[in-house]
C-alpha cells in the first residue's frame, strides 16, 4: 500500500512548497516506494491530528503515523534497508545531522527573507491571516520589515550558500559520487523558493546552480517538473 503524505500547498493543490516536506518527497523516491501525497494547508490542524501535533511532513505507512522530517527519514532507512540507503552509514549520518542543523540555522532564515512576500501572496486564502500572524510573532516585526531591501536580502542568501561552493565545485553530490539525504535537505530549500517565487537565486556559473540542475534531474525530473517558476 502507498506510503501517505501530507504536503503543505499553496492557493492551488499543485503548488507544494514545504521544503521540510520535499526533503521527505525527495527521500520516497530515492527509496522507490510508492506514494500518495494528500495536499494539506496551515490551518488543516484536525487532518493530521493523529500525529500529535500540527505540522508537516507526517506520513502513515503500515499503520503507524510519523512526523518530523529528519525522524522519517530515519525511519525510511531503517523500515526499507534493502532499497537504496538515505545515508551511506553511521558516520556519514552524523555528518548529515550537523548538516540539517547548519541548513535550519544558516540558510533557511535567508531564503525565507528573500521569498516571504511572495509566498504570503501564494497562500490559500484561508491561511494567510494565520501565516502573517505566526510568523510576525516569532520574527518580532513586521514581514515586510523582516524582508527589507531585496537587493540586500539576495546578497545575504548568496554569502550564506558559500561553504557549498568548494565542496560541489569538485564532487558531483553533497553525498559523494551518489545522491543522499544531504543533497534532498538542501534542494528542498531551493524547490520551496521556486515553488513561490520567480527570484533568480543563483547567478549562472556558480557551481550550486550545476548541482541543482542535477538533483531536480533525478527520478526521471520529478522535483523539476513539480508546479514552480524556472530555477
Ligand atoms: N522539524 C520539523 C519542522 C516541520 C515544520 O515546521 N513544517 C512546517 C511546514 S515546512 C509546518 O507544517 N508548519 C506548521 C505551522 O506553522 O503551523 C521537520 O523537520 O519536519
Amino acid at each position: 500500500m502507498a506510503i501517505k503524505l501530507w504536503d503543505l500547498a499553496a492557493a492551488e493543490d499543485d503548488r507544494r512548497f514545504s521544503p521540510n516536506c520535499w526533503r521527505i518527497k525527495m527521500a520516497l523516491r530515492h527509496k522507490g516506494l510508492e506514494v500518495e501525497e494528500i495536499p494539506w494547508r496551515f490551518t488543516e490542524k484536525d487532518a493530521i491530528a493523529a500525529s500529535g501535533q500540527g505540522a508537516v511532513p507526517v506520513i502513515e505507512d503500515q499503520g503507524q503515523t510519523l512526523y518530523d522530517s529528519w525522524t522519517i527519514a530515519n525511519y525510511l532507512d531503517e523500515a526499507y534497508p534493502d532499497r537504496p540507503l538515505l545515508f551511506a552509514g553511521e558516520e556519514a549520518k552524523t555528518l548529515c545531522f550537523f548538516f540539517k542543523h547548519w541548513v535550519e540555522r544558516s540558510l533557511h532564515v535567508p531564503f525565507f527573507r528573500v521569498i516571504v512576500l511572495d509566498l504570503e501572496r501564494q497562500l490559500h486564502p484561508k491561511d494567510k491571516a494565520y501565516f502573517r500572524s505566526s510568523r510576525e510573532k516569532r520574527l518580532g516585526k513586521t514581514l515586510e520589515d523582516f524582508a527589507g531591501d531585496p537587493a540586500q536580502a539576495l546578497a545575504q542568501l548568496r554569502g550564506a550558500l558559500d561553504p557549498l561552493r568548494p565542496v560541489l565545485a569538485e564532487s558531483p553530490y553533497l553525498a559523494g559520487r551518489t545522491p543522499g539525504f544531504a543533497d534532498y535537505l538542501l534542494l528542498a530549500e531551493f524547490q520551496w523558493a521556486r515553488a513561490l517565487s520567480a527570484v533568480r537565486l543563483l547567478e549562472k556559473g556558480d557551481p550550486i546552480s550545476a548541482w541543482r540542475e542535477r538533483v531536480m534531474d533525478l527520478f526521471g525530473g520529478y522535483a523539476r517538473n513539480a508546479v514552480g517558476y524556472p530555477a
